[in-house]
């Protein structure tokens, strides 16, 4: 089924200037990237996207850690692209993640993890939705 997920390169790796790498990774694979921007979010805008998180002792930081630097949300498309690119992407801790998995390769640890991906079809709808029309 072809699907869509939201790809988010976080404030770490985008100021460290991994972005083109991880675009990179993303455009070696079967799958397109059909939009992208760059911004920087509001401390009302990270507390809503990751409201689930609420209440968690890593909400604060997690929340001050994002509007920390500038953002590149992305919209890829492809079959079964939400698995796939949650695969790509690896353990939530950077220092646990696979090898070549993107957060092994460009993030630092738990919160510094270089990037955000969606985990399920509903997700991937109301997080698209959150960046792009
Ligand atoms: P994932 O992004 O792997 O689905 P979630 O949804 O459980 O992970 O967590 C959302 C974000 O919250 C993570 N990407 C990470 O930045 C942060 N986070 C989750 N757990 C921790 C933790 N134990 N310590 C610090 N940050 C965390």
């Amino acid at each position: 089924m072809i699907q869509r997920t939201l790809l988010m390169i976080k404030p770490d790796a985008v100021t460290r200037k991994c972005a083109g790498d991880i675009i990179s990774r993303i455009e070696h694979t079967e799958f397109r990237i059909v939009q992208l921007r760059m911004c920087v979010l509001s401390r009302n805008d990270a507390e809503k996207f990751y409201a689930v998180h609420r209440g968690q002792d890593f909400f604060e930081p997690l929340v001050d850690f994002m509007i920390s630097g500038p953002c590149i949300p992305m919209v890829v498309e492809g079959p079964e692209v939400i698995q796939a690119v949650r695969a790509m992407v690896g353990a939530t801790d950077s220092k646990q993640a696979a090898e070549g998995t993107i957060r092994k390769d460009f993030g630092t640890d738990g919160r510094r993890n270089a990037v955000h991906a969606s985990d399920s079809e509903e997700t991937a709808t109301r997080e698209i939705g959150f960046f792009f029309e």
